[in-house]
């Protein structure tokens, strides 16, 4: 009888929840600790060469947010945690944040949502205290510029916060920390916010030594036998993903908050580790992050909100060489330094995100030694007849340097050439044109078709460059958490002794 009211309480309370009238998305968290960082306009031509309409960063970078801007990208920026003390002891430290970072981009740069810190109560636990102060302060810092509307607030948490995580219907937040995370769900459900979670089901399988089958961390199908089902809840997890996301619904909801939707700040697996990391392989990440994506664009939801959307930022961009640690923490990326995919996602669909395969880039560059008055001519028919755009090569656009006319009929050839979808006859100009796989782009001059690749070419660019001291994205890299995992991976085993029982 009392399991029995328990589960008409609990899907009772299911149908308060949130309204799920938002499409859920995928966004690119990117991490910048970078040897050769890629200039922000070469970050932003990559962005949107594949489609990617979301990004997270690590900071408030002012070039980032310049190169960001009238690109129609939503952004979400960070409070980094070295100036979150700061913010949460003054409301006017807070309120010159905004100003300088929000403020003075918006609404050219669509920010959305600020991160005050990046998994603060495990990362920097002194700051706990002052965590729920620094959003509010960073909040009516909003209110008092009217963006608070367009303009969400929360931090990221880890979710080795979340204890006991299976079976979900039993998982609850450490008790230690519900003096910051009341007010925190407070604050949050009174202001339209999401509870932002990191979920690395990596790190739970691995830290799981042989209890969570592969493929159910990598949303493979599973014989049924091998289906996790909740007890309580009676419902089937097929993937880790959905177990934790859903786990924090159930943490909220022990805690009686029942309509604050979670975002996925963070997600996604290593392509390369230590020989201690075999699981971290290229074929792993491909299948993790192509199903993650599949499975957040089709709008499934988790089994206790079937339909509710769970938009999910991947873990990350470009591959981070500089990422202190085992070997897969510099090798989370899809793309590296040179805009160069690590793998092809399978995705399919054309249009679709992230699926653009751009291994095949090809440019067409004017060939060595061309006679000059050739290309003269050829540049003036491009530019003219050609009906090529070539705005960006006037005195004081990005492409006017170097000012001479092979420099310039390239980036007139090149914009032909793409204008005409690679035809090989639209790269001939009379023979002096010719094609190549070397992007021509430099400095914030991104030619036609280039995906930021070879930024070796740095020409001595006006635009504030990228401080690459001041991005840290957190480290997915946690070994603090693994205890807390250990124990609920505990009562997943015996969720799985259970699911057997249920399927008997
Ligand atoms: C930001 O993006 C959202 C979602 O597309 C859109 O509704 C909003 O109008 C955009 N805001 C600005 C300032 O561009
Ligand atoms: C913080 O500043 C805002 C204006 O920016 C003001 O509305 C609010 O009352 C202040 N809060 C505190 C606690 O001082
Ligand atoms: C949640 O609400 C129930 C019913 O109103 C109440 O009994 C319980 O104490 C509340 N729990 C918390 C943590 O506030
Ligand atoms: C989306 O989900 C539906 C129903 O769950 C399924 O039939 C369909 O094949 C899925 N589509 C993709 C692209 O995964
Ligand atoms: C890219 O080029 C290689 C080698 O020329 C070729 O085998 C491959 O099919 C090409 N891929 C695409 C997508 O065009
Ligand atoms: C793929 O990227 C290239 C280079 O930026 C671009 O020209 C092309 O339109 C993209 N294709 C798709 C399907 O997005
Ligand atoms: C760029 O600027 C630095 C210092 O301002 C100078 O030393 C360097 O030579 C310049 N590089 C180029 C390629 O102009
Ligand atoms: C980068 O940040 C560091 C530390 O905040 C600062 O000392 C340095 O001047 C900054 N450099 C630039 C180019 O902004
Ligand atoms: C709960 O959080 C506290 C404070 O951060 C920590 O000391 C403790 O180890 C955590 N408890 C569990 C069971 O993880
Ligand atoms: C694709 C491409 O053009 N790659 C080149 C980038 O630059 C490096 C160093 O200059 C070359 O070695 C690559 O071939």
């Amino acid at each position: 009888m009392a399991v029995h009211s328990l589960l008409l309480l609990l899907f009772a309370v299911s149908v308060l929840v949130v309204a799920a009238d938002e499409e859920p998305f995928i966004g690119v968290n990117i991490g910048t600790d970078l040897s050769d960082m890629p200039h922000p306009t070469q970050v932003v031509a990559l962005l949107k060469a594949q489609q990617i309409r979301h990004v997270r960063l690590y900071d408030a970078d002012q070039a980032m947010l310049v190169a960001l801007a009238k690109t129609g990208i939503q952004v979400v920026i960070t409070v980094p945690n070295e100036e979150l003390l700061a913010i949460g002891q003054s409301n006017s430290t807070a309120a010159n944040w905004v100003s300088h970072n929000v403020v003075a981009h918006y609404p050219a740069t669509n920010i959305t949502a600020i991160c005050v810190g990046s998994e603060v109560l495990t990362a920097l636990p002194n700051a706990a205290k002052i965590l729920v102060n620094a959003l509010k302060y960073i909040h009516s810092a909003l209110v008092a510029s009217n963006l608070d509307r367009q303009i969400k607030v929360s931090t990221p948490l880890s979710s080795s916060i979340i204890l006991d995580s299976f079976p979900p219907s039993q998982a609850f937040f450490n008790k230690s920390l519900n003096s910051v995370l009341v007010p925190m769900l407070d604050f949050l459900q009174s202001t339209g916010s999401y509870l932002m979670l990191n979920i690395y089901p990596y790190y739970d399988y691995m830290q799981s030594n042989g209890v969570i089958p592969l493929d159910y961390a990598l949303f493979k199908p599973l014989p049924p036998n091998k289906e996790a089902v909740d007890s309580n809840t009676l419902l089937h997890y097929t993937n880790v993903f959905d177990a934790m996301v859903d786990a924090a619904y159930f943490a909220m909801l022990f805690l009686n908050y029942t309509n604050i939707p979670v975002v996925v700040t963070e997600s996604g697996w290593p392509s390369k580790g230590g020989s201690n990391e075999p699981d971290a392989t290229i074929d792993n990440a491909n299948t993790y992050n192509s199903n993650l994506i599949k499975h957040v664009l089709n709008q499934t939801g988790t089994p206790k909100y079937p339909g509710i959307a769970v938009s999910t930022y991947i873990y990350e961009l470009y591959n981070e060489d500089m990422k202190p640690g085992p070997l897969s923490e510099k090798n989370w990326g899809l793309f590296d330094a040179n805009g160069a995919p690590i793998y092809i996602l399978h995705l399919t669909g054309s249009d679709a995100l992230l699926a653009n395969d751009t291994s095949n880039q090809t440019f067409c560059i004017a060939k060595e030694g061309a006679d000059p008055k050739m290309l003269q001519a050829a540049l003036d028919w491009a530019c003219g007849p050609g009906k090529v755009e070539c705005s960006a090569m006037r005195q004081g656009q990005p492409c006017y340097e170097p000012d001479n006319v092979i420099a310039h009929s390239t980036y007139a050839f090149d914009s032909y050439y793409h204008k005409m979808g690679k035809t090989p006859d639209s790269c001939d100009f009379n023979g002096v044109a010719t094609v190549s796989t070397t992007d021509p782009s430099h400095g914030s001059c991104i030619f036609p078709g280039s995906l930021g690749r070879n930024a070796t070419t740095f020409t001595n660019v006006t635009a504030p460059s990228m401080n690459s001291t001041a991005s840290d994205s957190s480290s997915a890299y946690n070994p603090q958490s693994s205890e807390l995992r250990i124990r609920s991976l505990l009562l997943m085993v015996i969720g799985f002794l259970i699911c057997g029982v249920v399927l008997l």
